[in-house]
């Protein structure tokens, strides 16, 4: 006895430690549902939440549990569920078909599409209730994620109308993850997917992750990397698959998986993977075949063909849409779509590397399938921290186009730096293609099918891992976060969507909530202002991707070398994609055309991605090119100093943990940024041969020793 009430002693003192009685670590990621200021519990009056759900299916099941444990974290009320009596407070959630309740409410369901949802305030039989109700129980389970986020958000909840439907189709993640776990470009542990113990041991984390992916609208994941391993489209696998699949489809998520196009031969025995021999089309009918009855609900493939090694139809002289039409056309009476990716680039064609995409795909507008989709990343090179958008976007007005953006921060800082991604996304989104008209932006050409009834979407490449905060960094989360927002609307605000996700992540205090929103809206500029300002691009160090290199020149294909994109000398720095240059602008609608080919017009933040300009070259602010260029580096360095200093107002006001984490994070990221300021700028003097202006101070080290460093072991090396 006396050792059990010693023992509840300690354990009481141990509970009792600040911060650590409430630690946390990530792992709830915005769906923590955490008790609310008492306070606020007044808006809540009369909310007693009873949860009335009418008919049962795994996707409503979810919703229920999910509202439960929402409200009961937060609000700390139990939620019964009572079937079919409406008492006063009771949230009733279901479709016209599975409620009679809801049917009789006439709610004006009619142009929500399958995913929407309608939330409302409502009187039933003299009882004050909320409804949510959508056409399709995923539409319900994505209603009842919305009204927590009003709750968690601290909005009324007693006069609620809200109807909301996602703008675009395909909300998908592309895991970039291999089958022995390594992640290419993953900075937050191995893949989730633990194909070992698959499909007998189904980690509940599995759940969890298909909870977070469904409370942002995600509606599809490609399990494996677009480097791509055939070994996953044998039967021994797609067991494995089935077993994701089946977790997955209660929260709306289905499952696509990368096919290597030469699988035929790697897998199937064939002498060939020629997309217009009938054996390989054959082979692939009865492997789709063989998919659909393992997995009856199965999104596609994604592909990855002739780009950076991997084999394609090109390997039989036929073109891209040759070898996506054929697996379309096996795909289509299953309902599968193929995403075909436009990165592509290649060792023989000695043209500019931003210009090869589009001289590809744009002449095959017109010869997809309807069920293809041309996956188009952001930017004509790579995901770098700054890239105008896309040339392809609004040139194939007869081909459904899929936004790629890539979420894990291969090119802006692994997962230490603090860099929300939202703006970058956003400015690609809202800038206006002028195709076919002035006031198209990409966001609109995403949005609005080519033909009435075309596949329309977004994909991301995840930033997921098995680290307990899934993203490898606090702040990371909020990257996954903003995609699944603009998935679900383009056009959404990223300043709102870092707010929000600051308020469910962090804390409720809106103090808290303004000073980390502030830092992250600033902090994809100062990115790019240390590492790659005025619209230079791809200066990383080699494979990795890791540090600064831009005096790397000497490997073996001219586009892997930063040289090449920064064409650095003794007269000036840029890259002339103008007429007198590589005539990239040509790819633009015509008045960007014409804005991009003109110095003076091209917005400065692009100014050495389209112009080759002299050192001096006067820039707006008056500074010459090479003195704004050093002002740009030490901008970029003082804004993660001035982060750094937010956070530390910050202490006490969050919990220890993640506060303490995100602390030595901003101080990794401060001393990379240093580092690629103090290395980028004792290369380029070792060019221009110039002082640095005043108050600048030199780099502690000379070129050499910056070269000097090396990184063998830097993670998620492809
Ligand atoms: C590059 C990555 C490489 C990917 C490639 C792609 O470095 O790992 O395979 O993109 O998107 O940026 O295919």
């Amino acid at each position: 006895m006396r050792h059990l009430i010693l023992f509840l002693y300690f354990l009481m003192a141990a509970l009792a430690i600040p911060g650590q009685a409430n630690a946390e670590d990530g792992y709830d990621l915005w769906l923590r549902y955490r008790p609310i200021e008492p306070a606020r519990h007044i808006v809540y009056d009369g909310f007693t939440a009873l949860l009335v759900v009418e008919g049962r299916s795994p996707t409503l099941d979810a919703a229920a549990r999910e509202l439960q444990m929402g409200i009961g974290g937060m609000l700390g009320h139990r939620m019964p569920l009572v079937p079919g009596v409406v008492a006063d407070g009771a949230i009733v959630i279901g479709t016209p078909a599975s409620s009679p309740i809801i049917a009789g409410l006439n709610l004006p369901l009619g142009s929500l599409g399958s995913e929407g949802f309608v939330i409302r305030s409502v009187r039933i039989g003299g009882k004050d209730a909320t409804v949510i109700a959508a056409n399709s129980d995923i539409g319900v389970l994505y209603g009842v994620f919305r009204f927590l986020r009003e709750i968690q958000l601290a909005e009324r909840i007693d006069k609620l109308d809200i109807a909301d439907a996602p703008k675009l189709q395909r909300r998908v993640l592309n895991h970039w993850d291999n089958l022995d776990r390594h992640v290419e470009r993953g900075y937050s542990g191995l893949s989730l997917w633990d194909w070992q113990t698959l499909p007998t041991f189904r980690d509940p984390r599995y759940t969890d992750y298909a909870r977070a992916n469904a409370s942002i609208g995600i509606n599809g994941v490609v399990l494996n990397n677009v480097n791509a391993n055939a070994t996953i489209l044998t039967a021994p696998w797609l067991v494995k698959v089935k077993a994701l699949a089946d977790i997955f489809r209660p929260y709306g998520i289905r499952v696509y998986l990368t096919a290597r196009f030469s699988a035929p031969i790697e897998i199937g025995g064939l002498k060939s993977a020629d997309p217009l021999d009938p054996a390989v089309a054959a082979w692939w009918k009865a492997k789709i075949d063989e998919i659909y009855a393992v997995i009856p609900d199965f999104g596609g493939f994604l592909i990855k063909a002739n780009s950076e090694g991997q084999p394609g139809p090109q390997d039989y002289k036929r073109n891209h849409a040759d070898g996506a039409n054929m697996l379309a056309d096996s795909l289509k009476p299953h309902g599968g779509i193929v995403m075909w990716r436009a990165f592509v680039y290649s060792a023989e064609n000695a043209d500019d590397r931003a210009k090869q995409a589009y001289s590809e795909f744009q002449p095959l507008d017109g010869q997809f399938r309807d069920n293809v989709m041309v996956q188009v990343k952001n930017g004509a090179i790579d995901f770098q921290p700054r890239e105008p958008f896309h040339p392809l976007f609004g040139a194939m007005p007869r081909t459904p186009l899929m936004m790629e953006f890539q979420i894990t921060k291969e090119y802006l800082g692994f997962n230490t730096h603090l860099v929300y991604l939202g703006p970058m996304w956003k400015e690609a989104l809202h800038a206006d293609t002028f195709r076919p008209t002035k006031g198209n932006s990409v966001a609109s050409i995403l949005e609005k099918p080519v033909d009435p009834g075309a596949v329309t979407g977004m994909a991301g490449v995840a930033n997921i891992g098995n680290d307990r905060n899934w993203s490898g960094s606090q702040f990371a989360q909020s990257n996954w976060y903003a995609f699944g927002r603009f998935a679900w609307n383009p056009e959404d605000s990223a300043d709102t969507i870092a707010r929000d996700w600051a308020a469910m992540t962090w804390s409720d205090d809106p103090a808290v909530v303004d000073a980390i929103a502030t830092m992250m809206m600033g902090s994809r500029e100062a990115v790019v202002d240390y590492m790659t300002p005025l619209g230079l691009a791809h200066l990383m160090a080699t494979g990795h991707h890791y540090g600064p290199a831009p005096w790397v020149s000497d490997l073996a294909r001219p586009e892997w070398n930063p040289a090449y994109y920064h064409k650095a000398d003794a007269n000036g720095i840029g890259f002339d994609r103008t007429k007198s240059g590589s005539n990239a602008v040509a790819q633009y609608a015509a008045p960007l055309a014409e804005q991009f080919g003109s110095v003076k017009k091209t917005p400065e933040e692009f100014l050495l991605w389209f112009h080759h300009l002299p050192w001096d070259y006067r820039l707006r602010s008056g500074q010459t090119l090479w003195d704004g260029l050093i002002t740009h580096y030490d901008k970029g360095v003082d804004y993660v100093r001035g982060m750094i200093a937010t956070w530390d107002s910050l202490k006490g006001k969050i919990d220890d943990q993640r506060w303490e984490e995100t602390h030595m994070f901003l101080e990794i990221q401060l001393q990379e940024a240093q580092w690629w300021r103090d290395a980028s700028i004792a290369y380029f003097q070792s060019i221009s041969k110039r002082p640095l202006p005043e108050g600048h101070a030199p780099p502690p080290h000379d070129l050499d020793w910056y070269k000097a460093i090396q990184n063998p072991y830097a993670p998620g090396r492809s």
